[in-house]
């Protein structure tokens, strides 16, 4: 069997190379703020974003969520774009953390200015105060589309005037650089807060960070240890990250034409794609879930559907243009096998 992994660009092993980095890390306590790797990982991370800190968390969840406590106050609204993260993965971590209540805002794409504005409640005594909007880039649910740095910015001018901050939840912001050939600091600079993941395209197995200014990181530390994501020779973990960023950052172009290969066998072989993709992430048609998901699984492929009729792949460092076109040539074999029956 082929097994061609798909589901998504989490599903990365760390190469003999990282391991190796990983093996020789120098550590120490973290909590005690004494591993030297991890230390070098966060100064690494918050001057590629252009930040004055950074912190180490076990997960991109915990990065997104220690940043919403941090800019809000229980009984806040975030507002947020339909299917982002935040929202729909995050196992409602926001209420039941925080009690914060997201809203959304805008429809399947960016939302304008206008309706961003339209969306910030009057300051008066019956609404919930709106104190955070959340962007997402890469947009994962929109098939890794990158919201356009002048949309960004556009949107980041309207929340100042209103009085919000802003978190951006950059899991693929690595990507979005790459797509754009914007460095993460412009992507960045619009946010008080932005998360990061190493082990999305990045390929390390575990890790994200979450930077801003060094009294919020501060704050975004206490809470890390409220959560229990306080680690103790996690140098171990952080010699990964840095290797990713060293090796790793560079190639996601790579991933991103692979999407695109991906994208023009599968319209070929009838899944129209819902779009080209931007970075690495395609999304297509499928004329019978359950039926595809099955017939491509029987012959080693793993992608899943997002709904009905609806599937999603992720290329990323494990996945060659050899294994796109083995990909594609099961997509054929499973449609025509869904057409013309046993
Ligand atoms: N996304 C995962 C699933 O949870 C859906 C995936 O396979 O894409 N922000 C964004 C935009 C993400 O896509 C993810 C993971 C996260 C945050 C959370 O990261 P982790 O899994 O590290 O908590």
């Amino acid at each position: 069997m082929t097994g061609i992994d798909l589901r998504s660009d989490t599903v990365t092993k760390p190469t003999p190379a990282m391991r190796e980095a990983m093996a020789r890390a120098e550590v120490g306590d973290d909590v005690y703020g004494e591993d030297p790797t991890v230390n070098r990982l966060e100064e690494r991370v918050a001057g590629l974003l252009g930040k004055e800190a950074a912190l180490f968390v076990p997960s991109g969840t915990m990065g997104n969520q220690i940043a919403l406590r941090a800019l809000t106050h229980h009984g806040d609204v975030v507002l947020a774009t339909p299917g982002c993260h935040i929202l729909r993965y995050e196992s409602g971590a926001a209420a039941a953390h925080s009690g914060l209540q997201i809203e959304t805002v805008g429809g399947e794409g960016t939302p304008s200015p206008d309706e961003l504005r339209a969306a910030v409640h009057p300051s008066e005594y019956h609404f919930a105060p709106t104190s955070v909007l959340a962007l997402e880039n890469t947009h994962n649910a929109a098939g890794g589309r990158v919201i356009p740095l002048a949309c960004v910015k556009a949107l980041a001018e309207v929340a100042r005037e209103r009085g919000l901050r802003l978190h951006l939840d950059g899991a693929r912001l690595w990507n979005a650089a790459a797509a754009s050939a914007i460095p993460e600091t412009e992507w960045a600079a619009p946010f008080d807060m932005v998360s990061v993941c190493l082990s999305k395209g990045l390929g390390a197995p575990v890790g994200s960070l979450v930077c801003g200014e060094r009294a919020l990181v501060q704050r975004a530390r206490r809470l890390r240890k409220m959560l229990g994501g306080g680690m103790r020779q996690a140098g171990i973990l952080a010699a990964a990250g840095l290797f990713a960023l060293e090796h790793h950052r560079m190639r996601l172009v790579d991933d991103h034409a692979h999407a695109a290969r991906l994208a023009d066998g599968l319209a070929a072989a009838g899944l129209p794609p819902l779009a080209a993709p931007e970075t690495n992430i395609v999304l297509f048609r499928v004329p019978d879930t359950m039926g595809f998901l099955r017939e491509t699984r029987a012959r080693g492929v793993l992608w899943n559907p997002v709904r009905e009729g609806v599937f999603r792949a992720v290329t990323h460092l494990d996945v060659s243009a050899a294994d796109v076109d083995a990909a594609v040539a099961i997509a054929s074999e499973a449609v025509r096998a869904l057409r013309d029956g046993p």
